[in-house]
């Protein structure tokens, strides 16, 4: 089994999540969305959309992340041939939906710096039309993320855009804050794959500066923040990358790679 996919990328966390916390073994391949990495022919082929994660289990490839995830649940309860080991409940499966309708793409580029972020888009979309060059079959699809770009810029533009996502993701968190009130878990007193969804979401928070203005004033999620961060699946997949000073570490070294690109015009 193979999985492309990159510790920028929320969907990804929430698939490694699963991956690590049910044991599963794969094959990693770090593509990284922000040097355009994902925009690379081979990946490209397979995957149009150049979205992650991408995951592959011989002919079989899935993109739509509640899948894999529920695909890897599937792997995990066979092998495992134990009785005790069932799938997820509704409620389980009912939070997991929830949480992937919020999509943290405009909020996230909305508390990004304009400097950065259209430094970053401009390089992207030179990577696009490097890429449709080399592969002029491909060049339809290419323009489809051509065209995305542009209109994610536009996007950013009108504040209702980020309004809504802010309110959205405002009414997710209050209704966790609820249900954190009565168990432990997002699901009930045990982990589940509902936490492996929410994970990333808080983290991604932290990450943006911002766990005072969500995090902090809704004391229950500040206290399952803490405790999920002790799970060895959490340090693995996103504490590894974005701990303390290691988001720095992180961040820098794909700005260095972009800007030493630019500068070379080499995309
Ligand atoms: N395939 C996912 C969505 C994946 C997604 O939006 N991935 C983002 C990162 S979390 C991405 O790859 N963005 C890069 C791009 O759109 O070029 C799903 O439908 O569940």
């Amino acid at each position: 089994m193979q999985l492309y996919h990159h510790p920028f990328s929320l969907d990804s966390q929430k698939v490694r999540l699963a991956l690590e916390e049910k044991g599963i073994d794969y094959t990693s391949y770090h593509v990284n969305p922000i040097t355009g990495k994902n925009l690379n022919s081979s990946l490209f082929r397979m995957n149009p959309s150049a979205r992650l994660p991408v995951f592959q289990n011989g002919a079989h490839i899935i993109f739509n992340t509640i899948e894999i995830i529920q695909y890897i649940e599937r792997i995990a309860v066979v092998s495992s041939g134990a009785d005790d080991m069932s799938f997820s409940s509704r409620e389980v499966v009912e939070w997991m939906h929830k949480i992937q309708e919020w999509n943290p793409k405009f909020f996230t580029l909305s508390h990004i710096s304009a400097k950065y972020r259209l430094y970053v888009s401009k390089f992207i979309r030179r990577v696009v039309i490097a890429r449709m060059t080399e592969s002029p079959d491909l060049a339809g699809a290419y323009h489809c993320k051509l065209k995305e770009a542009y209109e994610t810029e536009d996007k950013l533009k009108n504040p209702e855009v980020v309004k809504r996502s802010k309110e959205h993701l405002i009414r997710l968190l209050d209704e966790v804050e609820t249900k954190l009130k009565e168990t432990s878990y997002l699901a009930g007193e045990e982990f589940s794959l509902a936490d492996v969804m929410l994970i990333p979401v808080v983290a991604r928070l932290v990450l943006l500066d911002l766990g005072d203005e969500y995090i902090s004033c809704r004391p229950k999620i500040a206290a399952y923040w803490n405790l999920v961060q002790r799970r060895p699946s959490y340090k693995k997949v996103i504490g590894k990358y974005f701990h303390g000073w290691r988001k720095h570490k992180t961040l820098i070294k794909t700005w260095c790679f972009i800007r030493i690109r630019s500068m070379l015009r080499k995309y």
